[in-house]
């Protein structure tokens, strides 16, 4: 029957020779370590979620430990083909070495409307409320999931932990909403928290422009077919070429999809971001009613300001003691992997095995398994520079007998950094031109798209040398004398601009740096390093109300107050104090045209105008970065 054309499509069976695949093929699981079961578990709606059981062989009265993912449960279940559930396990959501030396029954589930799971898909669905009309959510989905497995695993001893990174950390913040009564330790790892403050899509107000990708494929097909597509080696030049990013989306077809059309009609800080931020929400409800350990990276590329977030709205609550931190040099995620140095930085121990053995076994231990109480101080704190681990009363504090105090380290004149104001008759202002047709670069060029193999150093670009940019002229550095004693930080640098730009709307960006002595014997390619030790970047529009955006007034110096990512570490002496300055940082975030439009997603290229910008540095208009210093 074959035919010009017709290829491989055999339009009838030939007789007399039969398939050789078996109707279904059983796979033999005799040698296997564990028993593989894959459930749908029905809601209360009747949707039915995918999950995957793993059952260590022989388990009695195991703890169950969960993760609810929209990144397919049967990838994360699946890393390896192999009978030990130690190999099925090496990677993203897991810590392999944990559960199996624990026994634990593993559960991983795809959630509603992803990969094997019914239903339809919202991102980071909100819960039942003014922003979700329907009956369900995703602390209604966790209950009914724990409500199951607890009723249908008799291996298990009826107790759950719930964990997970990033967006699988948002969902067990979810879960501390109306718990079930079986969840017995909840571990948020870098969760997703308010997406418009200081996590993924939004930070004060400036657009994770590189995202678009991820919202692409996550939103266009369940089971993330549709691959986003670019055709450029430098995602410096795609996003640059597009013009907003409102004008690359359109172009790939994006305002097809529910969640790029809001992120669109919300560009700024409204009810819709206000009532999904999970430190708010959880907040509202009163004190924690399950055993919690937030975790927390110092170099979190993309959810940097989410644990901490809910650590603060919630420790004021906890008199039971039930909030836990651990707070370590790692990436998005990097206490599940080996933690012994990131980037060009040596830590001089496993910083991910301390976490995983000395932190989060006791915890779960205690809350699993009915261990005692475990010896956990309410925060564990990896501190930089000394590479210390810290066990600390509360954060932020350095330890017993410490105080943090806001100091403020001056920009002067001379692109000099000093702990003494400014004086009269020194040169008023540093100046630059800030041009969107020539942004400044987040990394050197050529700038790889978001990507988590091999191939690609995403998760660790907050440990880039900052000498890329402060050689540019649209930067300013300005930096300190080496110091002569150590300097000891704990908790959130707090930017002090007073700036003027020529346009009608301006992003600032602020880098606390430390640079290292110009040769380091014991680490030679560190020689006069910028290392950022807290970075961030606010939308100006936004100065007076993150709700209410305003055109700024052309050439008036106003000043620009926002709070940087918390930092942990010690500048040693020999080191130097460096703040940078900057007005763009593309394409991770996208451009300000810096002029000031209605909606800068949809920006038109005439809005896009070079802006002439004034850092001042005179008494009473002193710019100043405030170092949490400890004494
Ligand atoms: N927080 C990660 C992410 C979310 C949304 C966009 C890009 C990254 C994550 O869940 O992996």
């Amino acid at each position: 029957a074959a035919g010009c054309g017709l290829g491989a499509q055999a339009l009838v069976p030939p007789a007399g020779l039969p398939s050789e695949m078996p109707a279904e093929f059983k796979v033999a699981s005799g040698s296997w370590d564990h028993a593989r079961r894959e459930v749908m578990i029905p809601m209360r709606d009747g949707v039915k979620l995918r999950t995957i059981i793993l059952v260590p062989k022989g388990a009695k009265d195991a703890p169950i430990l969960l993760t609810r993912t929209p990144y397919n449960a049967a990838e994360q279940t699946g890393h390896a083909a192999s009978p030990h559930l130690g190999a099925v396990l090496q990677g993203y959501d897991n810590v392999a070495d944990l559960i199996v030396e624990g026994g634990y029954i593993r559960v991983v589930q795809d959630i509603r409307g992803k990969y094997g799971s019914e239903g339809d898909y919202v991102m980071n669905r909100p819960l039942r409320g003014p922003l979700n009309a329907s009956s369900v959510d995703h602390s209604t989905d966790t209950w009914d999931t724990i409500d199951w497995l607890v009723k249908h695993l008799p291996e298990s001893n009826g107790r759950v932990g719930i964990l997970g990174i990033s967006y699988d950390g948002f969902l067990p913040l979810m879960a501390l909403v109306d718990p079930h009564p079986a969840l017995k330790a909840v571990v948020p790892m870098n969760p997703m928290v308010d997406g418009w403050r200081g996590d993924d899509w939004f930070h004060h107000g400036a657009f994770r422009a590189q995202n678009l990708s991820y919202i692409y494929e996550q939103q266009a097909t369940r089971a993330n077919e549709a691959r986003w597509w670019t055709g450029y080696h430098d995602d410096y030049d795609l996003f640059l070429q597009a013009g907003s990013t409102g004008a690359l989306a359109a172009s790939r077809g994006m305002d097809q999809l529910g969640f790029w059309r809001k992120l669109t009609e919300h560009p700024a800080y409204d009810a819709f971001w206000q009532q999904q931020a999970m430190d708010q929400v959880l907040a509202r409800r009163g004190p924690l009613k399950v055993p919690t350990l937030l975790v927390h990276s110092l170099y979190d590329a993309e959810d940097i300001y989410g644990a901490l977030a809910v650590w603060k709205a919630l420790k004021p609550k906890d008199a039971a003691g039930g909030l836990h931190l651990a707070m370590g040099p790692w990436n998005h995620g990097g206490e599940i992997g080996d933690g012994s140095g990131l980037g060009p930085l040596k830590f001089g121990q496993d910083t991910g095995l301390h976490f995983r053995r000395e932190i989060l076994k006791p915890f779960l231990d205690q809350h699993l398994k009915g261990a005692g109480q475990a010896d956990l101080p309410p925060v564990s704190a990896f501190e930089t520079g000394t590479n210390t681990w810290r066990k600390l009363p509360a954060w932020p504090v350095a330890g017993e007998g410490t105080t943090t105090r806001a100091t403020p380290f001056y920009l002067e004149a001379g692109l000099k950094v000093a702990t003494t104001a400014p004086r009269a008759g020194d040169a008023p202002f540093e100046e630059y031109v800030s041009n969107p047709a020539k942004p400044v670069p987040f990394r050197a060029r050529p700038i790889q798209a978001v990507g988590y193999d091999a191939a690609h150093t995403w998760s660790q670009w907050l440990t880039d040398d900052q000498r890329e940019a402060s050689g540019r002229t649209d930067v300013l550095a300005f930096v300190s004398e080496p110091l002569t004693a150590p300097l000891r930080i704990a908790g959130e640098p707090v930017a002090n601009l007073v700036a003027s730009t020529s346009g009608t709307d301006s992003d600032w960006v602020v880098k606390v740096i430390d640079v290292y002595p110009d040769e380091v014997a014991g680490q030679p390619q560190l020689g006069g390093y910028q290392l950022m030790v807290s970075a961030d970047i606010f939308r100006g529009r936004y100065r007076e109300s993150a709700e209410a955006p305003r055109a700024l007034k052309p050439n008036e110096p106003l000043v620009y107050r926002f709070a940087l990512p918390a930092a942990h570490h010690v500048f040693l002496p020999g080191h130097r104090v460096m703040v940078q300055v900057q007005s763009t940082w593309f394409p991770l975030y996208d451009r300000n045209p810096q002029t000031f439009v209605p909606n800068i997603f949809f920006a038109q290229p005439g809005d896009y105008r070079p802006a002439t910008q004034r850092i001042y540095h005179t008494p009473g208009q002193a710019s100043c970065v405030e170092l949490p210093v400890v004494k």
